[in-house]
């Protein structure tokens, strides 16, 4: 199932990549097929026999699979392999119901360390380099799938995960650690632990900043950057693929290498299931190509996002997709009108009196919908509220064309922050 891996596959003609994605899709469908029953019923019921599919562009024939599909089939439903030959479980946590419990083969971890190992070299990382991991270790894939990358390609690594921030803030310091990856949410929090503990995270000796697991839009990434003096680059992965690893950014920091020989994209319109135009945002499906424990073929992430298939001036010809905008499913209508709670954070991170926290509450009251903006002031804030309130107000209605009911403006601190996981900006209680 599986070719061999030199490091240059990242930087293959496309036409050259295609004719290897179109060979690793043919095994894919026909193993998937054969292996997991799951494949066997939905390419049955869409009348699709693995003979016909001859390439990536006959992926579109097959059907998708979804959040769902991995629920119904709760909790090994879906692996194409005995227990026996899995060595490694992990589990996303969804807000409702089972979690989706995903399986590894020895050569699938293989194939996770080599996706990670890419990763770390793009964002100029060596062997010699220390990495301190502060995502959690556990069923979530963040903590083992950086941890195992990194140890294979021979750095040091430290692995604090989740947590005990002032711990952390004491062992950056003190092993003078090159790098560390964790949420953008948690980067912010540390670096303002940092500084109640009297340490000026600038000073800090991180050259690298490897963030992912949830949104950040660009503002946000360079106040990590200012923050830190280091350069930050974006992660992307989910557990039904693989975990993080998925895509990267290189040092370019012009969207992230999806590692197109064992992952396929796809951009659809979420409405319609239908491939948009190259260039345009939709929501991206993935199928792997060489995964032996759990092979997924056109998983709707519910992510939105675009891809670039120009050649990246870092010399790399996999595609790049573009920072997740949002999710399919967290549009938010409010009174008529849709809003990406990243545009709001877009809009509210570019003032500099403001710190990059925000939450989002959503109410509706007399069958009208509310939406209440609370931010926070930045340390050294001494204007007028109430004209900083206005202007915030104007900004948001002249780019999304919409004022919330309210805009608290709270005390440096005021809201509560991401200790552990993921962070939590929107608070739909409707
Ligand atoms: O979050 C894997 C990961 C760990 C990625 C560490 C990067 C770094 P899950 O817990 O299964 O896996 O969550 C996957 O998180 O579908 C996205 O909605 C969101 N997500 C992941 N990376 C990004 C990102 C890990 N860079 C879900 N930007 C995905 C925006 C992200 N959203």
């Amino acid at each position: 199932m599986r070719g061999s891996d030199d490091g240059d596959v990242t930087r293959l003609p496309r036409p050259e990549l295609r004719r290897l994605q179109d060979e690793r899709v043919q095994e894919v469908v026909r193993y998937a097929y054969e292996n997991v029953e799951f494949y066997k019923h939905t390419l049955g019921a869409a009348d699709v026999n693995p003979d016909d599919v001859t390439g990536a562009d006959d992926l579109p024939l097959l059907p998708f699979t979804t959040k769902e599909d991995f629920r119904d089939n709760y909790p090994t439903g879906m692996f194409a392999v005995d227990m026996e030959d899995v060595i490694r479980i992990h589990a996303s946590s969804g807000t409702t119901g089972k979690p989706k419990i995903v399986g590894y083969t020895r050569d699938d971890l293989d194939v996770w360390r080599e996706v990670m190992t890419r990763g770390f070299r793009g964002a100029g990382l060596t062997s010699a380099d220390t990495l301190q991991n502060a995502y959690s270790y556990g069923l979530f894939t963040g903590g083992f799938g950086f941890h195992d990358g990194a140890t294979a390609m021979g750095m040091s690594v430290v692995p604090a995960g989740g947590g005990n921030t002032q711990r952390q803030v004491e062992m950056l310091a003190d092993l003078e650690s090159d790098a560390i990856c964790l949420t953008p949410s948690y980067a912010l929090y540390l670096a303002e632990v940092a500084e109640s503990m009297g340490y000026d995270p600038a000073e800090l000796p991180l050259s690298t900043v490897l963030y992912g697991a949830e949104p950040c839009t660009e503002p946000m990434r360079r106040e990590i950057e200012r923050r830190f003096d280091a350069a930050a680059v974006e992660n992307y992965g989910l557990s039904e693929i693989i975990g993080p690893g998925v895509a990267v950014e290189c040092l370019e920091q012009q969207g992230m290498h999806i590692w197109e020989d064992h992952f396929y994209p796809e951009i659809i319109n979420p409405d319609t299931g239908e491939p948009v135009e190259e260039g345009e945002e939709g929501e991206l499906v993935l199928t792997t190509l060489t995964k032996q424990a759990l092979p997924v073929l056109r998983y709707r992430t519910g992510d939105l996002t675009t891809l670039d298939y120009e050649t990246c001036d870092c010399g790399r010809t996999a595609v790049r997709m573009n920072s997740v905008t949002g999710r399919a499913d967290d549009l938010l209508i409010v009174r008529g009108v849709n809003l990406y709670p990243s545009e709001i954070e877009s809009v509210v991170l570019e003032f500099d009196e403001i710190a990059p926290h925000y939450r989002i509450d959503l109410r509706r009251e007399d069958e009208l919908d509310r939406l209440d903006l609370t931010v926070e002031l930045a340390d050294d804030f001494d204007g007028s509220r109430d004209e900083l309130e206005r202007r915030i107000r104007t900004r948001l209605s002249n780019v999304l064309s919409f004022s919330p009911d309210t805009v608290e403006l709270v005390a440096p601190g005021g809201i509560e922050r991401t200790k552990v996981g993921k962070v939590q900006r929107v608070y739909d209680h409707r």
